[in-house]
């Protein structure tokens, strides 16, 4: 429940999907969560009138058939001033808002709601445990079905059938399965290009169980590697694994970030490694705080994030090696268990 006193005549109005079902466990497409006074609310309309009883217990209900009967509903609670969520709302959605509502103070509630999902209770971390434990299992499965001649597209098939085979609600983003010179794209999603002898193969999935998503990336070569390769191959690991030095509560994100990308630079690669080393992940699978030259976060014990480092090489091909970590009040868990040896298969 959000953290935010309100006064006699505020009120907030949750939208994003993500929020709502952090705020209230809805998971259905329509509904808006309102809080005013000490009045906790969920609006909804017919088709989850079932439903929204069982998910937001501590909630009264109301149902509204279409969005602004919401907005009339606002009207008639004389608010001066409602909390929204301003990176989330359409220009659309405010105009139409303010006119029903006749509110015209509106102060954002985003950055309330985004300190908050950082810091994981829990029963969110077992959901994570549980998402990436989910696509660890299909990266084993992937070693035995991937062979010369099978294509990016069916290895990302492979990889989501097999997470929702087993538990996943679906996949967390669009998976990345970039092969060969496709591998110097740190976003390459999969293609129809077959796989080949001396490839590097990336692969960057996760799933989502029970709202929650997980996120891991691990690169192989189909073959035998090259002496570049395991040269290239190395040097993200070794960035990858000095990361984990700062892993902890107090440290700051910018720092870890420098740790990783002083590895790479001192290796020559530098310029190759062109994004932050890592993000947070929660109920989006990318969210705050970001491990990065600019971030201004510090880690605090209940966050998890990634450490992602790669080198990407245009005419070559590219690496990526990616961890999810939980931060702990002393130290870390690493989500992710699946092995970080270079495959050769
Ligand atoms: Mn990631």
């Amino acid at each position: 429940m959000l953290k935010v006193k309100l006064t006699r005549n505020e009120g907030v109005l949750i939208t994003k999907p993500e929020n709502k079902l952090y705020e209230s466990g809805f998971t259905g497409s329509f509904g808006f969560v309102l809080y005013y006074g000490d009045r906790k609310e969920f609006v909804t309309d017919f088709r989850y009138k079932k439903q929204v009883q069982e998910q937001c217990k501590d909630f009264d209900i109301k149902m509204v058939n279409k969005t602004y009967r919401i907005f009339e509903y606002i009207k008639d609670l004389n608010l001066d001033t409602l909390y929204i969520e301003k990176s989330h709302v359409t220009v659309d959605f405010l105009e139409n808002l303010s006119e029903i509502s006749g509110i015209s103070n509106f102060k954002s509630i985003d950055q309330v709601i985004s300190n908050s999902r950082m810091i994981k209770s829990d029963i969110e971390i077992a959901k994570m445990r549980k998402a990436q434990s989910i696509a660890d299992d299909a990266f084993d499965h992937i070693l035995t079905f991937i062979k010369e001649g099978v294509t990016e597209r069916e290895i990302a098939a492979e990889l989501e059938y097999h997470m929702v085979r087993n538990g996943a609600s679906g996949k967390s983003f669009n998976t990345i399965v970039a092969s060969g010179l496709r591998s110097s794209m740190p976003h390459g999603v999969a293609t129809d290009k077959k796989v080949e002898k001396g490839d590097f193969i990336t692969m960057d999935f996760g799933c989502v169980y029970q709202g929650y998503c997980s996120d891991m990336t691990r690169t192989i070569v189909l073959g035998k590697a090259s002496d570049r390769q395991k040269e290239i191959y190395n040097t993200v690991l070794k960035a990858q694994l000095k990361a984990f030095d700062l892993m902890k509560a107090g440290a700051k994100c910018s720092d870890i970030d420098s740790l990783a990308r002083d590895v790479i630079e001192s290796s020559g690669y530098g310029e190759y490694f062109g994004h932050g080393l890592g993000h947070g992940v929660g109920l989006e699978v990318h969210e705050t705080p970001y491990l990065s030259k600019e971030s201004e976060d510090v880690l605090k014990s209940g966050m998890v994030v990634t450490n992602e480092p790669g080198i990407y090489i245009n005419d070559f091909g590219g690496v990526r090696i990616e961890d999810i970590i939980y931060i702990k009040d002393s130290g870390y868990d690493i989500l992710s268990r699946s092995t970080k040896e270079l495959i050769e298969l």
